[in-house]
């Protein structure tokens, strides 16, 4: 095992990895630009190396920073957390060059998932189900109108370098297509620096469900069942929870053995998850991402095992320990994502937070790097805190939740807590009956909406 692993992220995901090497027994180091210079997970660390300042171009995102604070530690592996590097397989590629180990996938499945076009080829042939539309990249606009004849309108034009729902464009009805497609075209040319588009039949009221793998790259691969994401709005997510209100067994079951399937062909190694939407009884794989998620927590509550730990024994080589057959699932959980925002704008809050107090109790865990008295920085996510609750049954769950949100409080920004307060009241929360649509008309029809 590791003797030392080096953390290149911030905030509470990095205090997540900070944790689990922790209790490994692996020293660690942070990683931090000046703006989290007093930041509870540099604090806690056993080393901690500045590596810029707070613009994550020059900092979290800054390689040769993070490579030399890796060299001058002496650190064995790099684990990249969610976002910033998470997912950029030259960085991964970079890291093996450097003598460390990249604590995530191979480069070429990071890259192979980066290509949305190539992930779903590839998913076609592992034998996941797919939404009608173009096999590959659609060269011109004549090619995507018959396309679009022969699948049925509405149909949604997407970036083979977008993803997490950049770069998508929706034509309704034939007259809609050419501009939709030079529109979708340009965009892509200008913000991926590719042109290459796809088309798919365009889902209107779909849920998001994705499914949690781990393979070891050696022919065993296990999945850890779902979590419905479709409390969302504008592509950021709010809450999630597993199992999924919308799915009985014999589908969780199905959708499980096939990702996982998939997940052992591939020979991925690592945590990874497969995105579906789910519409009428049936499943469509959309994309696949190649890294731990913000969202995790939710499945180790129901399954009790530690997603970080895993990630890790499987990059310092070990076989997963864990068969199919030694998973169980348990109870329910959800997650609400507190952000340092405006809950009904959605406008960032960042500021000093002057009073700080967490929820506990039975099944209430919360993920954060806050204290009262530290600064969140305007520089990024405003993701300040998870606050993931567990029950037996989902209606517990949601009892124990109501009075967790009640309990929580932080004072000097504002937060999304009080949306959470109201969207679980929701009679359409409480029946598990929402779709992706849903949070957008919520927050819409919200009163406090008109002043914020
Ligand atoms: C779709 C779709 C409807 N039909 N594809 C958005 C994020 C990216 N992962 C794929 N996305 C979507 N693809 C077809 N053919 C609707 C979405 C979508 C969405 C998906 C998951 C979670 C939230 C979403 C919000 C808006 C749109």
């Amino acid at each position: 095992m590791f003797e030392k692993v080096l953390i290149a992220n911030r905030g509470e995901i990095a205090l997540r990895i900070h944790r689990a090497c922790r209790e490994m027994g692996i020293q660690t180091v942070a990683v931090h630009s000046t703006a989290d210079a007093d930041a509870m997970d540099v604090r806690l660390a056993d080393e901690s190396v500045c590596i810029g300042p707070p613009q994550s171009r020059q900092s979290y995102l800054n390689i040769p920073a993070i490579l030399s604070a890796a060299t001058i530690t002496g650190a064995e592996a790099i684990h990249p957390g969610v976002g910033f590097l998470s997912e950029n397989a030259d960085f991964a590629q970079m890291v093996e060059e450097h003598g460390f180990v990249f604590i995530g996938p191979k480069p070429e499945h990071i890259a192979l998932m980066g290509d949305k076009v190539e992930a779903k080829r590839a998913a076609a042939r592992l034998g996941l189900p797919l939404l009608p539309g173009s096999e590959g990249a659609v060269g011109s606009e004549r090619e995507a109108a018959a396309l679009a004849e022969e699948i049925g309108y509405p149909v949604l034009i997407k970036a083979a370098s977008g993803g997490g729902g950049r770069g998508m464009k929706i034509a309704r009805e034939p007259g809609e297509l050419a501009g939709q497609f030079a529109t979708a075209r340009a965009e892509s040319q200008a913000n991926f620096g590719d042109s290459t588009l796809y088309i798919e039949k365009y889902l209107l009221r779909p849920r998001h469900i994705e499914v949690q793998v781990l393979g070891d790259g050696k022919g065993h691969a296990i999945h850890l069942g779902e979590r419905d994401c479709s409390m969302q709005r504008r592509h950021q997510k709010l809450l999630e929870e597993s199992p999924s209100p919308a799915l009985n067994d014999a589908e969780r079951a199905r959708i499980g053995e096939r990702a996982a399937e998939a997940t052992r062909t591939l020979g991925y190694s690592g945590a990874g998850t497969f995105e579906f939407l789910y519409e009428d009884g049936e499943f469509s794989f959309i994309e696949m991402n190649t890294r731990i998620q913000v969202e995790h927590p939710v499945t180790e509550e129901i399954t009790g095992i530690d997603l970080v730990r895993e990630q890790i024994r499987i990059a310092a080589g070990h076989s997963l320990g864990l068969r199919q057959e030694d998973v169980s699932f348990s109870g329910h959980a959800i997650e609400c994502r507190i952000n340092a925002e405006n809950p009904w704008s959605f406008q960032p809050s960042p500021g000093k937070v002057t009073d700080y107090h967490v929820p506990g109790g039975l099944g209430v865990r919360v993920d954060s790097a806050l204290y009262a008295g530290c600064s969140v920085p305007p520089h990024y996510d405003s993701l300040i805190a998870k606050l993931v609750v567990s029950g037996q049954t989902r209606n517990e769950c949601l009892m124990r939740l109501r009075r967790a949100l009640e309990e929580f409080v932080v004072e000097g920004v504002d937060t999304t807590i009080p949306l959470h307060r109201k969207l679980i009241a929701a009679t359409d929360f409480i029946n598990g009956d929402y779709n992706i649509n849903w949070l957008e008309r919520f927050v819409e029809q919200c009163d406090e909406r008109k002043s914020a």
